[in-house]
């Protein structure tokens, strides 16, 4: 009985002798007990990799009691569940993010001090989680560090990829693609469950069978495979909540296939099975569009299905009426990448649970949210009839996936307040007239314990020296407080000094990277964020070709007066996108001259940062002085990047897109650089075509290009071609001229290092609603009616 079961655990527990401690000693004994019998390696000689691998065997132990205990009390609570679809996190690294959340920092820097290690040296071993593409999947991975911190009951579902997004490589300039065996060395953060293991179907036919009079569809599948579950303890700040985010690995089925093995052909049949894990194997790098791509779709279908049984499984051990089903259960589509959930879940409440289509209906319409993350219509995914006929024969309903989320989703979320404009009038506009109120906004959001205590310790320092407390690490709004010592002007030397720290920290970084030295009093100038064309990376770097040329033309005396700058641009392009992987290499065949020239020296230098990721980003940004944000207005759905830079007093040279409207309205328009075309004047900008004014200036950067002043004249001339007039889309000619005259404010801004030191200081004050804590609790509240439910200590 009850009882008896009870009294067992709690003699268990008495021989666990209760929970680890945490004081320096105790975490020493853990950690060197790792080495010993998690490593196996020897006592005494171990190296800085095999201590980092002890240390977070030590950390992921803590993480597991109060993970165990905060899904102990969810269930008891019954309170109502959210679970976050997504195909993609970007988790970074977990070590430091872990340590702080945990809020045992200081008592593992003294543990590995006393044995001979540093805290840092050893988070440096880590290598990166990178299952994701861009800011999408950046963002789920705020949201939920967010979910956890604010004690929502919310689990995380995605896949687990064997291959991460592919390491970038430059050789000669061009852009190569590695592999990201991020799996072989282990992964200490997860928990593999070889026992939450699903059935998921493919292929085959759908027959109608007769039951007891009825007749019902049964689906009789030509390839089945396992899915099996590994769990990532994600651990909130200031709380006992740990949530879990649980992602699918693809196994061979079990089931036995007597057909294949009966044909004698042993080797073949289990050769075929392997392939069957292929389904998980690797993250798709385009973080825009995957156009019908059979493995995708597959991959889709897997992660929906495993995910959904086992949510299903979930929900009925503690409910016996699928009328509760959405009281008890919120289900939140990250884009449209999991939308086949909606057919699946209709599959399995008619199919397998016998409720009838329209009751089964009723119920499904009640539970899904969904957010959209793009503006244009390539990013909205569509599959081939026949592919999905073929694959998921019984799913074939609809295949516009972005139609199927809005129609069955109660609410339909921008990331932006301009990007919801943009739904409603251009891109869901029908829907929009049909259903008005499914139609909302949530400004996208980033968690402060990364972007600020995790990457940049010093500020986070000063910050909670001048507001006297920490609570800003789980109220940013707080942050608002730092305007009142603005004038202060030992406030603003401390903020200074460390930027500089920052900045010499990142300085360090580009000469191992790069071998250029940059001089710590210049501007450093920061662009990093995936390559695409409306995100005008081309537009920088025509900029910056500009300013070689004035340099080049300016006496001496003149020359004395400009702003040093060190340019530093970063980022991934999509192994397929030619005119992405051109800018590249025009980046680094524009560093080449510049760099090397001895005429120029430290006034201007420009470096491409390779492999840009989340623990390259947690580097760059708290050093950098200007950050640009410079698509063309109306093509950023929302950026988080900006978000980042602000938090860490970062000033911004951007466009009046995405969400930067919305960080205007909290920092005031003096306090960054705008620039460019409004979102309601690009349409007719375009419509001129070959008749558009362009500068002067933009028309000789172009010749330069063209006329091979870089080298590699022939490779560039059809990336030149995609400026030209007439032909030019993103409309760079026609910013080019305010783009430069918001270059020359922020130079005269630099010059005033008070103006300057205090815009930093407001950029920072207003970055608190661009905290994901206050994202989440926007969805909790308005979208997904969930209540949070805090385990007690
Ligand atoms: N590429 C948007 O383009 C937005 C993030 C997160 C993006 C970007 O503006 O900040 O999502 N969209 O909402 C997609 O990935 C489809 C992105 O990261």
């Amino acid at each position: 009985g009850f009882g008896e079961r009870k009294a067992k655990a709690e003699r268990m527990f008495s021989l666990m002798d209760g929970f680890l401690k945490n004081d320096p000693f105790s975490l020493q004994k853990d950690i060197l007990h790792h080495v010993e019998y998690t490593m196996a390696r020897s006592r005494f000689s171990f190296d800085d990799y095999e201590a980092y691998q002890a240390l977070a065997h030590s950390v992921r132990d803590r993480l597991i009691e109060r993970w165990h205990d905060t899904h102990i009390y969810f269930k008891k609570t019954k309170s109502k569940r959210l679970y976050f679809l997504s195909l993609e996190f970007l988790m970074g690294r977990s070590l430091s993010n872990s340590v702080i959340n945990l809020g045992i920092q200081d008592q593992y820097a003294e543990a590995l001090n006393q044995l001979g290690f540093e805290f840092e040296v050893l988070a440096e071993q880590e290598g990166d989680a990178s299952l994701g593409n861009g800011g999408l999947a950046r963002f789920s991975a705020c949201q939920m560090d967010s979910l956890a911190t604010l004690d929502y009951p919310a689990w995380g579902y995605g896949l687990r990829y064997e291959y991460g997004l592919f390491r970038q490589i430059i050789v000669d300039g061009f852009q190569h693609e590695q592999p990201d065996y991020w799996l072989n060395f282990g992964n200490p953060w997860e928990i593999e469950r070889i026992h939450v293991t699903y059935e998921v179907k493919f292929n085959g036919t759908v027959e109608e069978v007769d039951m007891n009079g009825e007749k019902l569809k049964v689906w009789i599948p030509g390839e089945t495979v396992e899915a099996v579950a590994y769990d990532n303890p994600i651990p909130g700040y200031g709380t006992k909540n740990t949530i879990n985010l649980r992602l699918w690995a693809a196994k061979p089925s079990n089931q036995f296939d007597l057909e294949a093995y009966n044909t004698g052909d042993y080797i073949n049949s289990i050769v075929n099975r392997q392939n069957t894990e292929a389904i998980s194997n690797v993250l798709y790098p385009d973080d825009r569009s995957h156009q019908g791509k059979e493995m995708r779709l597959k991959q889709q279908y897997f992660f929906v299905s495993a995910s959904l049984q086992d949510i299903i499984r979930r929900f009925k051990e503690a409910h016996n009426n699928f009328d509760e089903l959405p009281e008890q259960v919120a289900l939140h589509l990250n884009d449209t990448h999991p939308s086949l959930s909606i057919a699946e879940i209709m599959r399995i409440l008619v199919d397998e649970e016998h409720l009838g289509w329209s009751k089964a209906w009723n119920i499904v319409n009640k539970i899904f949210s969904f957010t959209t993350h793009t503006v244009v219509a390539e990013g909205l995914e569509k599959i081939p009839v026949d592919l999905l006929g073929s694959l998921l024969p019984r799913h074939l309903q609809s295949i516009r996936m972005a139609n199927l989320s809005i129609v069955c989703s109660h609410t339909v979320n921008g990331v932006s307040k301009l990007h919801s404009n943009t739904l409603k009038t251009k891109t869901f506009k029908d829907f929009y007239e049909l259903w008005p109120e499914k139609f909302q906004y949530t400004t996208n959001g980033v968690t402060q314990r990364r972007w600020i205590v995790v990457s940049n310790p010093s500020l986070c320092a000063l910050l909670s020296k001048w507001l006297g407390t920490e609570a800003w690490i789980r109220n940013a709004d707080l942050l608002t407080g730092l305007r009142d010592h603005v004038d202060n002007t030992t406030f603003r030397h401390e903020w200074k000094m460390v930027k500089r720290l920052n900045k010499m920290r990142l300085a360090e970084y580009i000469e191992t990277m790069s071998g250029v030295k940059v001089s710590l009093d210049a501007m450093f100038d920061v662009q990093v964020k995936r390559i695409h064309e409306y995100k005008r990376q081309l537009l920088n770097i025509f900029g910056i070709i500009h300013r070689y040329d004035c340099l080049k033309n300016m006496d001496k005396n003149d020359r004395r007066k400009v702003v040093p700058r060190v340019c530093i641009i970063g980022g991934k392009a999509a192994p397929g996108y030619e005119i992405a992987k051109k800018i590249i290499k025009l980046c680094h065949a524009v560093a080449e001259k510049v760099n090397n020239d001895a005429d120029i020296g430290d006034l201007l230098k420009l470096v491409f940062i390779p492999d840009y990721n989340v623990s390259v980003a947690e580097l760059v940004i708290p050093g950098a002085d200007l950050s640009q944000h410079i698509s063309t207005a109306g093509h950023e759905a929302s950026g988080t990047g900006s978000m980042k830079f602000l938090m860490n007093g970062c000033l911004l040279l951007a466009t009046a897109d995405g969400s930067t409207v919305e960080i205007i309205e909290e920092l005031g328009s003096d306090n960054l650089f705008l620039f460019g075309a409004k979102v309601q004047e690009v349409a007719e900008l375009r419509e001129k075509g070959s008749a558009l004014k362009v500068p002067l200036q933009f028309a000789r950067v172009l010749r330069m290009v063209r006329d091979g002043y870089f080298g590699d004249k022939d490779y560039f001339q059809s990336l030149c071609d995609t400026v030209e007039v007439g032909n030019d889309f993103y409309l760079l000619g026609s910013d080019f001229g305010s783009y430069l005259e918001a270059q020359a404010a922020a130079d005269k801004a630099f010059v005033e290092p008070d103006r300057w030191i205090k815009m930093s200081i407001l950029s920072a004050a207003a970055s608190g609603r661009f905290s994901s804590d206050r994202t989440i609790r926007e969805y909790a509240e308005r979208t997904w009616k969930i209540d949070p439910c805090q385990c007690p200590f």
